[in-house]
């Protein structure tokens, strides 16, 4: 068996060491999980609500200790780390109320009635990637357990540490052997046989638009279903109209969170051109503001980058004649820091502007009109995530209508709520995860007809 060495981003030492599942360990695995999901989808929807409410009780007492892994494992700031721990048992919170109103339709038709059923979709795959490991696995795993499923998670090789111990929590809360699983483990070892094997029903797949097409291609030789979450290149627009001081003050936490490792990040401010100074001037502050450093020193806001390829791969957007406008501070030494930096002018075809960076670089490109921010906003084959700053509603949501993209905030950098649905438009994505109908997508519709006839 072979072993991967987890390593602290912020110091470079290694944390722990743990075994890859192989493909022959996998598909024991996927064995398991088909039998063991036989039972569960047998449990009464009140029972399987009140193990999920037990599983989130785990995590709840364990939040601490999740987040710590968190932050030694991945160089998530303490602070970020716990939340992300709170939302894993929110989102079990939320889901376990799921069961009980899985409920079908009854449907009057000629010579009888029609009633139909969600039925779980038996063992789902789900790929996680390394930048938010606990958020991550938990908007696929909760409904997905909810509606009857069995899961396998694999976690990315190099953040595998939350999600081993929330696999752990969910057998103490009482969670039947085999119903989660978490296969530490490489993509092109696990995630390919998840994807490859016929007894796995369904992929929820997170990662990159790259990896995501291979995903769909392979899961099309199957009609595997398949959700797909993949990259990002998102829009922060300001108008003149809008409050300028918020939207600088907030511009850096809606690109530098998770040192930009993040699909939301809105890495294009995009500014009307009548206030494009007044927006500079009240931005550089803002960036050299974000406290960064130690992610497990109380009030840091940025830590590191995952690793040091990672960190070459974001540099090679800010070559030496680059146009940097302003940059924050990073730590020197070990670990893997890299500086918030703004870069401006920046348009057209720079790949600064075009493409993914997931570090913490933004750049600034003015506007004159609303068609021209629709038009640039639009001007990318990603469509995840975005914010609309202005003080005219009608312009908010002429624009929000506008721009080609699964989840807009107005006035507003947040991102992703459970309880609304998340996805992409265009290659950002294909299906939506969380919300109120996340079941729709771990189940699959039968419909019975009862004659009525004598
Ligand atoms: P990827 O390199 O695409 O990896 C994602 C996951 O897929 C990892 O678990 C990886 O395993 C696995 N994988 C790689 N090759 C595979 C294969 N051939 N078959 C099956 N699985 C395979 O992405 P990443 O670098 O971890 O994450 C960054 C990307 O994810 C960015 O583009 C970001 O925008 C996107 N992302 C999107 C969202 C949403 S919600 N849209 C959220 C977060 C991140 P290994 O790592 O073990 O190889």
């Amino acid at each position: 068996m072979t072993q991967y060495t987890v390593i602290n981003p912020a110091t470079e030492q290694p944390v722990t060491t743990v075994s890859l599942t192989s493909a022959d360990e996998t598909d024991a695995a996927i064995e398991r999980a088909s039998r063991a999901q036989e039972g569960w989808r047998q449990v009464a929807p009140g029972d399987r609500a009140r193990l999920l409410r037990r599983f989130a009780a785990e995590v709840d007492a364990h939040v601490q200790e999740l987040a710590a892994l968190e932050t030694a494992g991945s160089g998530h700031p303490a602070g970020a780390a716990t939340w992300e721990a709170g939302q894993v048992r929110d989102v079990l919170l939320y889901y376990s109320a799921a069961p009980e109103r899985l409920i079908g339709k009854q449907i009057p038709v000629a010579g009888g009635l029609d009633v139909t059923f969600h039925e779980p979709l038996g063992v789902v795959g789900l790929i996680v990637p390394w930048n938010f490991p606990m958020p991550i696995l938990s908007w696929g795993m909760a409904p997905a357990l909810a509606a009857g499923n069995a899961v396998i998670a694999k976690p990315a090789e190099v953040t595998p540490l939350t999600a081993i111990r929330i696999g752990e929590l969910a057998l103490e809360a009482g969670l039947p052997e085999g119903v989660l699983q978490v296969l530490p483990g490489k993509g092109s070892v696990v995630g390919q046989r998840l994807v490859d094997h016929p007894e796995v029903r369904k992929i929820v797949f997170t990662g990159s638009t790259e990896v995501g097409q291979q995903i769909m291609a392979g899961c099309a030789r199957h009609v595997k279903r398949v959700t797909l979450e993949l990259g990002g290149k998102s829009a922060n627009v300001v108008f003149a109209d809008a409050d300028i001081e918020k939207a600088a003050a907030t511009a850096p936490y809606a690109v530098f969170d998770n040192a930009g490792q993040d699909c939301c990040a809105r890495s294009r401010i995009l500014v009307q051109a009548s206030v494009l100074d007044r927006f500079m001037e009240l931005l550089e502050p803002a960036v050299k503001g974000v406290r960064v450093g130690d992610p497990a020193a109380e009030g840091t806001e940025m830590g590191p980058l995952i690793s040091a390829a990672h960190r070459d791969h974001v540099a090679s957007y800010v070559p030496d004649d680059a146009p940097v406008a302003f940059r924050g501070s990073a730590p020197d030494g070990a670990g893997f820091w890299y500086p918030p930096t703004v870069l401006s002018p920046v348009g057209g075809t720079d790949r600064a502007y075009t493409e993914e960076i997931f570090g913490p670089v933004v750049t600034v490109t003015p506007f004159t009109d609303e068609a021209e921010a629709i038009a640039l906003a639009n001007d990318t084959p990603y469509g995840l995530s975005g914010s609309i700053w202005t003080s005219n509603v009608g312009r908010a949501i002429r624009v929000a209508r506008g721009v080609e993209t699964g989840n807009l905030s107005v006035n507003s950098h947040s991102s992703v709520r459970y309880w609304t649905p998340f996805g992409g438009f265009k290659q950002s994505g294909l299906g939506r995860e969380l919300g109120p109908d996340a079941l729709d997508a771990f189940t699959e519709i039968k419909n019975v007809f009862i004659s009525t006839d004598d």
